[in-house]
């Protein structure tokens, strides 16, 4: 196998848990850009099995998950030519260097960070009697800052909801670097898609899309059925104005019209001018349409694509970046006197 071999531009690494359903927050927030700037970077994209485990998995469906993830992230055109594709938990780089920042950190930072304060609210894991979250979902960020830091990231494009961790691994690397007076940490920029940073709820469109949203036709999957995607998107909710415009103030509409912006790739002011005069319910049908006609490709795909295809493309993943991960963890213990 040919090591890692740097010779585009920058490097981006991002990463998607294999937890719940992919949906098309994570496509048009995520998945769409990685896959067209591929031909720009050095791309590494990690499935983050050890991020998932931070809640409640069922083990035999945690497995199926990564495989599923992995197909589709191939069927949307992560190309393994271009990027290397692999799971988290098969380099234990990951979790030794989570635990050496661990110990750089301070608490202070953890505790300031939103995602944990909203997902520890719905978990619940038996400890002292009480609802509790695990000490691992208070930690996630650090994980991530490992993820990024292991391969002297240039670039995490992320939706809008993980830029508060990639500010904070820029935090830990610079103060790592401080504290240890080098520079064996590069420091990381994020890069978020403004139009798409966000896709929100089509059942509450005051939060966003989410793999773990309990409400009933509230994120449309990428393997949805041609029926489901009629059903979730005719039932969205909208406001009684009718008027097919790109406001702000009207949540439900809007984020309906971002998808359409973002699926169709026209410009705002030709998608409004569409449809003027027409209603919602027009409206509806076509952006219905559009999505089934975007997603089926990526179906087609994902549902020819080999198991074992898939499995020697996560494996050889492992095996092309696994010397660059090795090595910056031998620079760090180096630096602060381990073994
Ligand atoms: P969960 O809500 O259960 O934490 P998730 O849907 O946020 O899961 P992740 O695996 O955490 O999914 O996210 C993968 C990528 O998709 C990340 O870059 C994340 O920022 C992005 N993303 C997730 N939801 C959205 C969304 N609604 N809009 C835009 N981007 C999103
Ligand atoms: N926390 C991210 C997934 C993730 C990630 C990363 C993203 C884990 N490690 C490193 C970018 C870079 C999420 O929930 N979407």
């Amino acid at each position: 196998m040919k090591p890692f071999d740097r010779t585009q531009g920058k490097r981006v690494f991002s990463g998607i848990q294999p937890s719940g359903d992919v949906h098309i927050g994570n496509y048009l927030g995520a998945i769409k850009n990685w896959a067209e700037s591929q031909d720009e970077y050095d791309n590494i994209f990690c499935i983050v099995d050890l991020h998932a485990i931070t809640v409640k998995q069922d083990p035999k469906i945690l497995k199926k998950k990564i495989r599923e993830i992995a197909g589709l992230l191939l069927a949307c055109g992560i190309d393994p030519k271009k990027s290397s594709l692999f799971v988290q938990s098969h380099l234990a780089a990951h979790t030794e260097l989570s635990w050496i920042l661990n110990c750089f950190t301070p608490m202070g930072w953890l505790e300031k960070m939103t995602q944990f304060k909203e997902k520890s609210e719905g978990q619940a894991c038996l400890s002292t009697g009480r609802e509790r979250a695990s000490v691992g979902l208070f930690d996630y960020p650090i994980l991530m800052a490992a993820d990024i830091l292991l391969y002297e990231t240039d670039i995490v494009p992320v939706g809008e909801d993980q830029s508060q961790h990639v500010e904070l691994a820029r935090d830990i690397a610079k103060r790592f670097n401080v504290i240890f007076d080098s520079n064996i940490f590069k420091i990381p920029e994020v890069k978020i898609k403004k139009e798409t940073a966000r896709i929100m709820g089509l059942q509450n469109p005051e939060k966003k899309m989410s793999k773990s949203s309990e409400l009933a036709g509230d994120s449309i999957l990428l393997l949805d059925s041609p029926d489901a995607i009629r059903e979730k998107i005719m039932k969205a909710k909208t406001d009684s104005f009718n008027e097919v415009n790109f406001d702000k103030e009207r949540a439900g509409i809007y984020n309906l019209l971002v998808i359409y912006e973002s699926f169709s790739e026209m410009g705002r002011g030709d998608i409004e001018t569409k449809y003027e005069g027409k209603g919602y319910a027009e409206f509806k049908k076509d952006l219905a349409e559009l999505v089934i006609e975007k997603l089926e490709p990526i179906q087609e795909k994902y549902n020819k694509l080999p198991e074992s295809e898939i499995d020697k493309i996560l494996q050889d993943g492992a095996e092309k970046i696994r010397p660059m991960a090795e090595k910056k963890i031998k620079e760090v213990k180096e630096v602060i006197g381990l073994g």
